[in-house]
């Protein structure tokens, strides 16, 4: 039989878009809501391009009415959004604001009223400035202020989101964040970021058991992971070696102990230098490794590296950053290659096959745990046309060939349940500031009017039809 030109995905399938709290929000003194490391790191001068801040961002707090009800106009079945902790509990401490939760209150009830499904991610790397100034993530304090945060957001809203993903993209927050530094808090000891990712796993594992103690049955608890595909640059050993250090700094750091009860045992060997894990105490294992309902995966691109000894040309900038310190403690010395292939506006390499083997890589160490691709998209510079509209071919190829990836993950019998587009809207994209647009739907960043992007409505009649269509469309 010939293949059919269009392909249709589960009936159930859920179609979706995803935003984070800091990136879209703003109105940050409002409500009584306190700093965030992200509020300290955009005023400081040179760590932002453009010295963009969050103040404003797309100003959803005021327009999320406006925002919902233009999802529901496309035809979005899901809403993937994150919850700000110091908006709900302002200093990361104590009780909860009520103004604060009022405003996701607000929203999910707007979402439910719409027949959106929303999905809650309880921290995307805003940590409270006060935790921060207590130590951080390097400290083990913060992952039990985390769980203590995980149960009042899950008492205020457990009666309306089914779905909860504890941390979004942990390496982040750990190894840019106190490694590379290029993401607040901007610190650079690779100790200290080793710590912080332990210090992560373990507020996953006891926020998924806080959150458990309130949640009604069949709510689902899970995390989303940047778990990078990484390649090496040849089958030579020590590349192969230098693939295999890397995807453990980037992957089995995280799902070790969540999935497996331990950190693999070449990790531990090659951080040696760098700490002796003594921060991790008994019972910290057991903590982690709770049950998954889902497995949250984002992915934007794959890694392509070699060993030092077989390349001897120094990284490209961009395995760092921009910055001159590494975000892969004790691999420092990995040489990371641009992947062949068109790219984006961020420098990133268009691999639609990267999405098909990250997928069928949980398929096999995660048996039986549904997946999500919670994050997967594009920046282009986009702009508004004579006609006054953004045409965006190239978005649209992007999620076409990259849908396509998916449904033949779930053809091969992965159990993707649902895919988060990033992003709704262009917003704060973190150190790149308002520079990167991401979103399907464009902002005018002078009135902070919403304009849909042809790729809105391509996506649309996605989500409504359950099929692609073609890319021309
Ligand atoms: C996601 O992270 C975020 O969750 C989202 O908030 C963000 O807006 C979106 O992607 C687009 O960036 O070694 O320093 O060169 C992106 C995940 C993984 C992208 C690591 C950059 C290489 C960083 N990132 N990757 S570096």
């Amino acid at each position: 039989m010939p293949e059919p030109k269009t392909v249709a995905f589960p009936r159930d399938f859920l179609w979706g878009a995803a935003t984070s709290a800091y990136q879209i929000e703003g109105a940050v003194a409002e409500g009584g809501r306190t700093p965030s490391i992200w509020d300290t790191f955009s005023h400081t001068p040179g760590k932002i391009a453009g010295g963009d801040t969050g103040d404003i961002a797309v100003d959803h707090y005021h327009r999320y009415r406006d925002d919902v009800a233009l999802m529901a106009r496309l035809g979005l079945k899901a809403y993937r959004f994150s919850v700000s902790w110091p908006r709900v509990q302002p200093g990361g401490r104590g009780p909860a604001s009520q103004a604060g939760l009022d405003f996701y209150r607000g929203l999910v009830d707007e979402l439910l009223a719409h027949g959106i499904t929303p999905a809650l991610t309880l921290y995307h790397w805003d940590l409270p400035q006060e935790l921060e100034d207590a130590g951080g993530w390097p400290e083990r304090e913060t992952a039990l202020r985390f769980a203590e945060y995980a149960q009042l957001v899950g008492e205020a809203l457990g009666d309306r989101v089914r779905q909860w993903m504890t941390l979004n993209e942990p390496w982040c927050s750990a190894f840019l964040g106190y490694a590379s530094g290029v993401h607040a808090p901007g610190r650079t000891d690779p100790r200290a970021a080793l710590r912080a990712a332990h210090h992560l796993n373990l507020a996953h594992g006891l926020g998924a058991q806080a959150l458990r103690s309130v949640l009604p049955a069949g709510a689902r608890v899970g995390i989303s992971l940047n778990s990078q595909v990484v390649r090496p640059l040849t089958q030579d050993p020590a590349d192969l070696a230098a693939a295999r250090r890397i995807d453990d700094l980037a992957c089995g750091i995280f799902h070790g102990p969540m999935l497996h009860g331990a950190y693999p045992e070449t990790l531990l060997e090659a951080t040696r230098p760098v700490t002796d894990w003594n921060h991790v105490r008994s019972g910290d294992l057991a903590a982690i490794a709770q049950p998954l309902d889902l497995i949250g995966l984002n992915y934007y691109t794959p890694e392509l590296v070699s060993s030092a000894a077989t390349q001897p040309e120094g990284p490209r900038a961009d395995g760092h950053g921009d910055s001159p310190y590494s975000p892969w403690p004790g691999s420092e010395d990995v040489v990371f290659h641009r992947t062949p292939g068109e790219q984006t506006d961020m420098g990133w390499t268009v691999d639609p096959d990267g999405l098909y083997e990250l997928i069928m890589r949980y398929s096999r160490e995660a048996p039986g745990v549904p997946l999500y691709i919670t994050e997967n998209g594009a920046a282009y510079p986009d702009k508004v046309d004579g006609d006054g509209r953004v045409h965006d071919p190239e978005r649209i190829a992007y999620l076409h060939s990259h849908l396509s990836a998916v449904h033949r993950a779930v053809t091969d019998g992965a159990d993707v349940r649902g895919y988060y587009l990033w992003s709704l809207m262009d917003n704060f994209e973190w150190a790149y500031g308002y520079g990167k647009r991401f979103g399907a739907v464009y902002v005018d960043y002078a009135t902070l009017d919403r304009i849909p992007k042809s790729s809105a409505h391509w996506y649309g009649e996605a989500a409504r039809t359950g099929r692609l269509p073609s890319v021309e469309a």
